[in-house]
């Protein structure tokens, strides 16, 4: 997906409209753990209805435990959380609210991850999982024209053995995943311990990712791609400690899918302002915009894509633009559906490029404090947006259960 951007002038999109539009722009999402979009309300749904005990009071005292240290606190909660997830349903429900809260963020493409060993260690047969998150992604792409496919995920701190057998266990629903990543504990798990696994996975015809550069060194983002040949790397935002591999990664275009959020969540960057994707778009990486655990870590992926331009002054316009269309050019689809999304994302930057400069009815200081705490435009009933200022465009404003003076941060 080699085309050029099309000539939009995003100088005449001033910063205070971007909220808006950063909500409601056409996006991918690419790095999504299905198990970490499960919400604490979900949580104690599910642990009533299959009779599991929670360790926690209620819905408060379970979100007051997501404060995480390291990537290994978060991973402990994570893992103890998933077991709410029993039978079939479960994995319906829980893919299905993940991608009701997609829609309404404007994802037209999603790959989700999901763990097959956390369901099987505890005796949930392979198949109750795909097929549960498979039904979600199939009624979603029914529903609203949201295409979604699964990415099967290998524990790394288990064995290269047991990523075998889940292999083997998954095979009979093979053509309901689209590829495997690597995920878990990084730290003295290297991509070199799964070398065979992934050898097997490629020949099978599927597509390969790893995390690689979250906690672990650049060192690993390397070996993930000579020996598990990843196509893109998950996180990745430590290989700017290797200059070197930069200039390979920009080179070959290898897609890194950054999860903002999450890397301050789990302390890989102190704050949102020490985040260095401004400085891995400036190197000419392919860098994505992701929610990775989106309940765990405060937010979906248009809440990463607010909290960031917010922490970064200089990111603008054309910065959202590249950031969004990345994701479309990253994603595992044949070239006719990528250029059909980049069609809808050009025409949704092409449209706020054509508005008037200023707009006597924006509410430009306050645009962020609002966009930021609009936290109500979920839906269990979306459908998709368009219009960030549905009053200039003579559109109505698709986003369900919201009323004209809709909080979009733009004009009202
Ligand atoms: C994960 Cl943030 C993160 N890193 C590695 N593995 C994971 N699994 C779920 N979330
Ligand atoms: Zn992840």
């Amino acid at each position: 997906m080699n085309t050029p951007p099309p000539a939009i002038d995003f100088a005449r999109i001033p910063r205070e409209r971007l909220p808006a539009l950063l909500r409601t722009m056409p996006k991918a999402e690419l790095h999504i753990h299905v198990e970490g979009s499960l919400e604490p309300e979900m949580t104690f749904r599910l642990a009533a209805r299959n009779g599991v005990a929670v360790p926690y009071a209620g819905v408060e005292q379970l979100r007051a435990a997501y404060d995480f240290a390291d990537l290994q606190s978060f991973l402990d909660l994570y893992y103890a959380g998933a077991a709410v997830l029993r039978t079939e349903q479960d994995f319906f429900d829980l893919a299905w609210a993940y991608l009701e809260r997609a829609a309404a963020d404007n994802v037209l493409r999603a790959e989700i991850f999901f763990d097959p060993q956390t369901h099987t260690a505890r005796g949930v047969p392979v198949g109750a999982v795909i097929q549960g998150l498979h039904h979600a992604c199939r009624r979603a792409h029914q529903e609203w024209g949201l295409d979604a496919d699964l990415i099967l995920c290998f524990l790394r701190h288990l064995s290269e053995d047991e990523a075998f057998a889940t292999l083997e266990q998954a095979l009979p629903w093979r053509h309901h995943f689209i590829g495997v990543g690597l995920d878990s504990s990084e730290r003295g798990h290297p991509p070199e311990k799964f070398a065979r696994v992934f050898a097997r996975c490629r020949e099978l015809g599927l597509h390969v990712v790893a995390h690689a550069g979250e906690e672990g060194p650049a060192a690993y983002v390397r070996s993930a791609l000579d020996v598990l040949k990843a196509e893109r790397i998950d996180h990745g935002v430590r290989c700017l400690e290797d200059p070197t591999l930069v200039t390979r990664l920009a080179a070959e275009r290898v897609p890194l899918t950054v999860c903002p959020l999450s890397n301050v969540k789990l302390r890989v960057f102190q704050d949102m302002a020490a985040h260095t994707l401004p400085a891995l778009l400036q190197a000419g990486l392919c860098v994505t915009v992701n929610s990775d655990d989106p309940s765990y870590f405060g937010g979906y992926v248009v809440d990463n894509f607010l909290k960031l331009f917010e922490a970064h002054p200089a990111l603008d316009a054309a910065a959202a633009y590249r950031l969004a269309r990345n994701g479309f050019e990253a994603a595992f689809a044949d070239e006719a559906r990528k250029a059909g999304w980049i069609a809808r994302l050009d025409e949704a930057f092409a449209g706020a490029a054509r508005r008037p400069l200023t707009c006597s009815r924006s509410l430009p200081r306050a645009a962020w404090t609002l966009a930021l705490n609009e936290t109500t435009m979920r839906s269990s009933s979306p459908s998709y947006g368009s219009a960030w200022c549905a009053s200039h465009e003579g559109k109505t404003t698709s986003w369900p259960g919201r009323g004209a003076t809709s909080t979009d941060g733009g004009c009202r």
